[in-house]
């Protein structure tokens, strides 16, 4: 049972100096750090149970097999889905935002429309572009409201019209960290008859996330952003709404029946699961649910909330900075900024001087930024076993680089 007073001590990799500093992890948007029960699952399942899943009635194989189902069950128990069978296990979120746009997209017709917005990460933008330069389906976007980066519901009315099929937005943006209110974006979709899919890569390790009461049709998230490993994530989906979808992969696995020149398909999941899956990372994932169960979302919620809170608050007493995002509570747990004439790209090599993990750069957010009229930020994003002190280190350090370019 992890606790809140030991949390570091669980995290190896925490652990270490950089260029002579403590390590200050601040990069957790793009990646986390997994604790030792994850990586002690994995190793566990590879020396003891490993074998391919479905394949063989061999000893190995059964319990690889009810090793790599267990793990569905506990991904569907995490985030409350209706059945095991609603949750495809993928390569992370933008192997399932991809699975989407091929496989329901491709019912899209000319006319179509396909909402989105500003705020969005590449893997739920070219994705969609990808099925409408396909079918002749069109692009629309709900705007992003300027530096404080809420979404502009005002004109979701004129947006949200009869012709809109696919509403898909994120959760929380990884650049803004502004937590959008999914639930009624996901009651608006269905009001037009359109399905709802939500990019939850940043929100499903940080918060509660219940698909049944956010009302979604589709939701995707990766491991490795949950304290898991990489190369493995999900995409749940309302059943009824996955056993009416064409396969996108073929391949082993996911037929009933093969002829020369037709096959026919299992049900969901196995339809959308071709070829031998990470059935091991699959089981660190598992892994991953119980442990940030033991901890407790919402008060993962609110510690993560709680530092970018503080964090925001220490950066915006600086001079010469510009802060993005929501200043109060719906906001996630990172800070994104720019410093007057110092590249984002510059605060983080300096701020690794200092043995500071940040990222800088556009965030796979090309055409927000341009609409910001920015190049890039630099990021600070916050997990559970960081800590008041670590946001102290990142302010000393953001002052000793505005000191040296003046
Ligand atoms: N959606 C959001 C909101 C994301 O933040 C990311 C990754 C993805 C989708 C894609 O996830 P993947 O696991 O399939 O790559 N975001 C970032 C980031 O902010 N820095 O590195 C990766």
């Amino acid at each position: 049972m992890p606790s809140w007073n030991t949390v570091r001590d669980d995290f190896p990799a925490l652990h270490q100096q950089v260029n002579g500093h403590p390590l200050v992890y601040l990069d957790n948007g793009a990646t986390t750090q997994r604790p030792q029960v994850v990586i002690d699952a994995v190793s566990r399942f590879y020396a003891h149970d490993n074998a391919n899943v479905h394949r063989g009635l061999h000893a190995l194989s059964m319990r690889a097999t009810a090793a790599y189902e267990g793990a569905r069950a506990r991904v569907a128990r995490f985030i409350n889905a209706a059945a095991p069978e609603e949750i495809i296990f993928t390569r992370g979120t933008t192997e399932s935002l991809n699975l989407v746009a091929a496989s329901w997209g491709s019912r899209l017709q000319p006319g179509d429309v396909i909402l989105l917005t500003e705020m969005e990460h590449h893997s739920n933008l070219v994705p969609w572009q990808l099925v409408a330069a396909r079918t002749g389906a069109k692009l629309r976007y709900v705007p992003v409201t300027g530096d404080e980066g809420k979404l502009d519901l005002s004109v979701l009315d004129q947006l949200l019209t009869p012709e809109v099929k696919v509403f898909a937005f994120t959760h929380i943006s990884n650049t803004l960290g502004t937590i959008n209110p999914v639930a009624e974006l996901c009651a608006r979709a269905r009001q037009v008859g359109a399905i709802s899919v939500v990019d939850a890569a940043q929100s499903v390790g940080h918060m509660p996330v219940d698909v049944r009461a956010i009302g979604c049709d589709f939701l995707a998230f990766s491991g490795h952003k949950m304290a898991a490993g990489t190369g493995i994530g999900a995409l749940y989906g309302r059943r009824e709404l996955l056993d009416a979808m064409p396969p996108w992969q073929g391949g082993g696995g996911m037929i009933a029946h093969v002829g020369f020149f037709e096959s026919r398909w299992k049900p969901s999941p196995e339809r959308f699961e071709a070829g031998t899956p990470n059935f091991g990372d699959a089981v660190g994932l598992a892994a991953a649910c119980d442990y940030l169960d033991a901890l407790g979302r919402a008060q993962l919620r609110r510690h993560d909330g709680e530092l970018a809170r503080l964090a925001y608050q220490k950066l915006s007493a600086l001079p010469n900075i510009r802060l993005l995002g929501p200043a109060e509570e719906e906001r996630g747990g990172l800070v994104s900024f720019a410093l007057s004439d110092v590249h984002a790209h510059d605060v983080v090599t300096f701020a690794d001087e200092d043995g500071i993990a940040l990222r800088g750069g556009h965030h796979c957010n090309q055409p927000l930024m341009h609409k910001l009229g920015l190049t890039g930020t630099v990021r600070a994003s916050f997990y559970l076993y960081n800590t008041a002190e670590e946001i102290d280190v990142l302010i000393a350090s953001i002052r000793r680089i505005q000191k040296f370019f003046g």
